[in-house]
C-alpha cells in the first residue's frame, strides 16, 4: 500500500485544490492532507485566512479522494509528519518545486503542475473589486 501525503492552506476552496488533491491521490492508495493553521499562515503571509481551519479542514476531509486530515503548524515540521503519517510520496505543487527536496531520504517527493489561471488571491481580488 502507498501513502500519499500533500499540504496546503485550501482557502476559498477552488478547482486547483481539486485538480491537486485527485492527482496526488492517484499517485497511492491512500491520501492525507495537511492542513495549514490560521497561525501559520498569519505568521508566513500577515493575514489570516478567509475561511477558518477548522472549516478549511472539513471541506478538505469531505472530498472523496482524501482519507485523513492533521493540522500543519509549522512548515519545518514536514519531516516529522512524513514519519507520523509513514509516508511514502510527498506530493506538492510545482510553485514549490525544489523546495522539499532534502525529504526524498524519507520518502518520494514529487512536484505536480499547478491548475492555470485560478487562485485564491485572485479570487479574493475580483470578490473586492465586484463589491466597490
Ligand atoms: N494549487 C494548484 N493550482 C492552483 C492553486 C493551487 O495546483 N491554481 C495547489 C498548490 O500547488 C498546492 C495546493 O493546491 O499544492 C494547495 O494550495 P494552497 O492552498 O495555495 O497551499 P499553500 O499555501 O501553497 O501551502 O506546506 C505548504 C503550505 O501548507 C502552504
Amino acid at each position: 500500500m502507498t501513502r500519499v501525503i500533500t499540504f496546503g492552506t485550501f482557502d476559498v476552496f477552488h478547482i486547483g485544490h481539486v485538480n491537486m488533491l485527485v492527482r496526488a491521490a492517484e499517485m497511492g492508495d491512500h491520501l492525507t492532507v495537511g492542513v495549514s493553521s490560521d497561525a501559520l499562515n498569519f505568521s508566513k503571509k500577515g493575514r489570516y485566512p478567509v475561511y477558518r481551519e477548522e472549516h478549511r479542514m472539513a471541506i478538505v476531509k469531505s472530498l472523496a479522494c482524501v482519507d485523513e486530515v492533521f493540522v500543519e503548524e509549522s512548515l519545518e515540521l514536514k519531516g516529522q509528519y512524513i514519519k507520523d503519517h509513514a509516508a511514502d510520496v510527498l506530493v506538492m505543487g510545482d510553485d514549490w518545486a525544489g523546495k522539499f527536496d532534502h525529504w526524498g531520504d524519507l520518502c518520494e517527493v514529487v512536484y505536480l503542475p499547478r491548475t492555470a489561471e485560478v487562485s485564491t488571491t485572485d479570487i479574493i481580488q475580483s470578490i473586492r473589486e465586484d463589491l466597490n
